[in-house]
């Protein structure tokens, strides 16, 4: 059987690599909307060779819809999700808009599959941030409970959109012309510098980010009660984010051991070369589907301590390819049926 999808935010850095990523995995569809803003009224993009118009999102976008994969920040989610799911579609939601409502699974297939059975018309993507962060964590996790987790990141400005990645591009170039580099996305220059994310701070002087990393993290690992601190930062990179992850135990975790399931876990690539100090990178783990983790190491101050770096390419498996991956799930297990279902 083939499904009606339709992509919201079909224009965007994520919505564009969906349109690819359907493309290649061959999801099986018998019909794609694309649905942006009317700045994109007139435009076309193509899928498997054929040129599709790009449709001004509206009341009767999602009828005769089976899936839509939703792209187009929290806002735009919040007023089309439920229409959508009226309509008697299911909906994937790649924003914020939903993650944390009970009654919304929030999936990693490779970590909590099961949670997605349970969708009454929407299922939430995480953030980028964490779905890179618990695809690494998760396997060591279930071996043996983490006490606390200490992540730092170092995001692209892929994470803010197609226009940040050219503003960086631009402010790279103006710089380089010994121009002024002009900021419009970003509050700051970003080229040859970095600032902390700059999503508004609560008063405890965390930002929106660094609260996603810590209570995603604990919906997806069903732990509520886990201790989780995060610092993110912003880096002049295009589209691969990189995170420094503290592991603490109750007893020690060995690295070998650790090393051994993470070459294992789905999802992941091991890249260590300790001779070569040859570890992820962003630019190398850009494109790809694996996240790209390394320099698991003991950490030196303290016995049950665990160090360990990744990068992973934020628009796909940080965005377009879990989503897409969520779908899959839904079509293999059975699970993509409306809310109008459930609720007879
Ligand atoms: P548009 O290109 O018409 O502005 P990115 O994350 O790369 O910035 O992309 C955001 C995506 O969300 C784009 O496809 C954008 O469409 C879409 N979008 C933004 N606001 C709206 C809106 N109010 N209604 C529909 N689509 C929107
Ligand atoms: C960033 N992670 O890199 C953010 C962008 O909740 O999906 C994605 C925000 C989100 O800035």
């Amino acid at each position: 059987r083939s499904y009606r999808v339709a992509i919201l935010g079909a224009t965007g850095a994520v919505g564009t690599e969906l349109l690819d990523l359907l493309a290649s995995r061959n999801f099986p569809i018998a019909d794609l909307k694309l649905l942006a803003s009317p700045r994109s009224a007139g435009c076309q993009l193509s899928f498997q060779g054929e040129c599709l118009p790009v449709e001004v999102v509206t009341e009767q976008s999602f009828d005769q819809v089976d899936l839509v994969l939703a792209s187009a920040g929290a806002s735009t989610s919040r007023l089309w999700a439920a229409k959508a799911v009226a309509a008697g579609a299911v909906v994937i939601d790649n924003s914020s808009a939903f993650r944390l409502n009970p009654e919304v699974p929030l999936v990693v297939p490779e970590v909590n599959p099961q949670a997605a059975a349970t969708h009454e018309g929407i299922i939430a993507n995480p953030n980028c941030t964490t779905i890179l962060l618990s695809l690494a964590v998760w396997p060591l996790h279930r071996v043996q409970p983490i006490q606390r987790l200490v992540v730092a990141t170092y995001q692209s400005a892929s994470g803010a959109g197609a226009r940040a990645m050219e503003e960086l591009k631009n402010q790279a170039q103006a710089i380089l012309q010994g121009e002024a580099p002009q900021s419009e996305i970003f509050p700051y220059p970003l080229a040859f510098n970095l600032f902390p994310h700059n999503s508004q701070l609560n008063d405890q002087g965390y930002c929106e980010e660094e609260l996603k990393m810590v209570n995603e993290t604990r919906k997806i690992f069903a732990t509520p009660n886990l201790r989780v601190t995060a610092t993110c930062v912003r880096v002049p990179v295009l589209r691969a984010h990189s995170e420094a992850i503290n592991l603490e135990f109750s007893q020690p975790f060995a690295v070998e051991k650790a090393r051994s399931i993470l070459s294992q876990a789905p999802g992941i690539k091991l890249v260590e070369d300790w001779q070569a100090n040859y570890f992820p990178m962003p630019m190398e783990a850009s494109g790809q589907d694996a996240v790209l983790v390394g320099r698991i190491r003991q950490d030196i101050s303290h016995a049950c301590g665990l160090e360990l770096w990744l990068s992973g390419d934020q628009i796909r498996k940080g965005a377009a390819l879990n989503a897409v991956q969520i779908a899959e799930l839904l079509v293999t297990q059975s699970w993509l049926r409306p809310a109008v279902t459930l609720a007879r």
